[in-house]
């Protein structure tokens, strides 16, 4: 359903295969394109080892900024088309290795929690690839735990996450 003000939207966005910088920036890309938002902000991409099952590629990620009207559950729909455009399929291996992911980090003040749909996103506040990039490009952002994004990428700092250089 069509909200009559567009709400701003937080897109965490994964890959570890298949030449994963040009996976995040090729997702990037469909999302600037796509008529059902506008893309406000895009951080940089960084790397880090990955999280879960140690024998698998390093990740690259980002953070997006968008806004929109559609609702959070059509925007995870539209989400989806864009992944499986990438060539994902689906795995049953909890947090193995992706072609490509997309996931909502925050969708205004909404709070959803279905079997579908969990937004806030969980991994939201301990994960260093989500924070770090998120505080790049709204530092100011209240996270759900009442802590600014910046203020949280501080705490989360390690070494383990480098960001690329834009070529
Ligand atoms: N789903 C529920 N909530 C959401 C949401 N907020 N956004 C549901 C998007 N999807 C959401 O997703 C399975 C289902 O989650 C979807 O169909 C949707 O209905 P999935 O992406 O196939 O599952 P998953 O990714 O295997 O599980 P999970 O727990 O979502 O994993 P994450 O959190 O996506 O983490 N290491 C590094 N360094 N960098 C990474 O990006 N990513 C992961 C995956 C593991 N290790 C990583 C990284
Ligand atoms: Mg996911």
């Amino acid at each position: 359903m069509l909200s009559p003000k567009p709400a701003s939207a937080f897109i965490g966005v994964g890959s570890n295969l298949n030449d994963p910088v040009t996976q995040v920036r090729s997702a990037i890309m469909a999302m600037v394109r796509a008529s059902d938002w506008k893309v406000e902000s895009q951080s940089s991409l960084y790397t880090s080892p990955p999280m879960g099952p140690v024998d698998q590629p390093n990740y690259v990620n980002a953070v997006i900024r968008l806004s929109t009207k559609l609702d959070c559950r059509e925007l995870l729909g539209r989400l989806q088309d864009i992944e499986n455009a990438h060539g994902r399929v689906p795995s049953d291996i909890h947090w193995g290795p992706r072609m490509l992911d997309l996931d909502i980090l925050l969708f205004g003040e909404i709070e959803i929690h279905s079997a579908d749909l969990t937004v806030p996103h969980l991994g939201i506040l301990q994960r260093s690839f989500v924070v770090v990039p998120l505080a790049e490009i709204a530092p100011d952002l209240i996270l759900p735990n009442g802590i600014t994004a910046a203020d949280m990428a501080r705490r989360l700092t390690s070494g383990d996450l480098q960001r690329i250089d834009n070529e």
